[in-house]
C-alpha cells in the first residue's frame, strides 16, 4: 500500500442478488445491499489508507476505544493478506482475510498473534467470523470489536431494542465516565450517544420508523459479549443523521488467551426487525 493511492476492494455477489464489499485495508466491509443498502460510510471516509474508513465494518483490535496504544488499535488501519477468495461461490460467496504480527503492530503491542476474518453472504444475511490466535508462547489478553455504521432514515426516528434493561451501562459521555444500570427497554439517539452495554449481546435490532424494510436485525452468536452505541449527535460532517453504530463488542471483560489458544466470534446481519 502506497499512500495516498485508491485501495483495492473485492466484491461478493450472491445469486440471490445481495452483494457486499470487503476492503483488505482493515479488512473492512464497506457495502452490505440486499438489496437496499444496509451499511453506511461516512462522508468524511478517506480511502486512501492515510487513516481508517471512516464507515461499514470496521475493526477494533486488539483495543478498543483509547488506551495504551492508538485509538481501536491496528487492525483497521493496517492491510490484512487475502488468504481466500470464493466470490463465486453460489451458497456462500466468501472471502478469509488474515492478519499477523509485524515488527510494526510488535512495536506497538509486543505479541504474536492471528486474526482470521471470514466474511460470508448468504440468501438473507452477512456473516461475519473473527478468530483470533495466540501464536506466542506466553498468554495475553485483547479486546475487540466490530463498531458497525448501519445506514438509518433519520436518527430522531430510530430505536435501537434488545436486553438492555437492567444492563450495566458505561456512559462515555460523562467525564469521566459513568456506570448505571439502564432503565430503558429501548435506546433512542437524541443526542449524543456513546454507550457501552456489558453483557447486552445476543439479538439487538435496529428499527428504522420512517422504512420498516431498513431496519436491521444484528444477531451475535459466539464471541460477542457487550453492544456499543455510538452517533456523533449534530455533527454534519460525519453524516450523523443518516447512521447508527451498533458495534458487537468484547470489551469489559478483555479474553484472556494461553499460548495456541483461540478465541471465536460470529455475528450476523440480518436485514429486516426480526421479532
Ligand atoms: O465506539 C464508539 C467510539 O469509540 C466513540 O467513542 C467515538 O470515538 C467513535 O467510536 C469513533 O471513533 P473513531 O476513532 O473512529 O473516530
Amino acid at each position: 500500500l502506497r499512500m495516498g493511492e485508491p485501495l483495492k476492494s473485492i466484491e461478493l455477489k450472491h445469486p440471490s442478488g445481495s452483494s457486499a464489499t470487503v476492503y483488505p485495508f482493515g479488512a473492512t466491509v464497506t457495502s452490505y445491499k440486499a438489496p437496499h443498502e444496509v451499511l453506511f460510510v461516512r462522508p468524511d471516509a478517506k480511502f486512501d489508507g492515510s487513516k481508517p474508513i471512516s464507515g461499514g465494518i470496521p475493526h477494533c483490535f486488539p483495543q478498543f476505544g483509547p488506551g495504551k496504544i492508538q485509538q481501536h488499535g491496528f487492525a483497521r488501519n493496517l492491510v490484512w493478506n487475502v488468504k481466500d477468495v470464493s466470490a463465486d461461490e453460489p451458497d456462500m460467496p466468501s472471502v478469509t482475510l488474515e492478519l499477523t504480527e509485524t515488527e510494526e503492530t510488535m512495536a506497538m503491542w509486543p505479541n504474536k498473534f492471528k486474526c482470521t476474518y471470514v466474511v460470508g453472504l448468504d440468501e438473507e444475511k452477512l456473516n461475519c467470523e473473527l478468530r483470533v490466535t495466540n501464536t506466542d508462547s506466553k498468554p495475553w489478553d485483547f479486546q475487540a470489536a466490530l463498531h458497525t455504521y448501519f445506514a438509518v432514515s433519520n436518527i430522531d426516528k430510530c430505536e435501537v431494542r434488545g436486553a438492555f434493561k437492567g444492563s450495566e451501562h458505561l456512559n462515555r459521555m460523562d467525564k469521566p465516565p459513568s456506570k448505571t444500570k439502564e432503565s430503558r427497554e429501548a435506546i433512542r439517539f437524541d443526542k449524543e450517544v456513546d454507550s457501552c452495554y456489558e453483557g447486552v449481546s445476543g439479538q439487538v435490532v435496529l428499527f428504522d420508523e420512517v422504512k420498516p424494510e431498513q431496519s436491521v436485525t444484528i444477531r451475535n452468536l459466539a464471541g460477542w459479549e457487550d453492544t456499543v452505541l455510538w452517533n456523533p449527535y449534530g455533527n454534519e460532517g460525519m453524516g450523523y443523521k443518516n447512521f447508527a453504530c451498533v458495534e458487537s463488542v468484547k470489551a469489559a471483560k478483555p479474553a484472556v488467551l494461553a499460548a495456541g489458544e483461540t478465541w471465536i466470534s460470529r455475528v450476523s446481519i440480518i436485514p429486516g426487525a426480526a421479532k
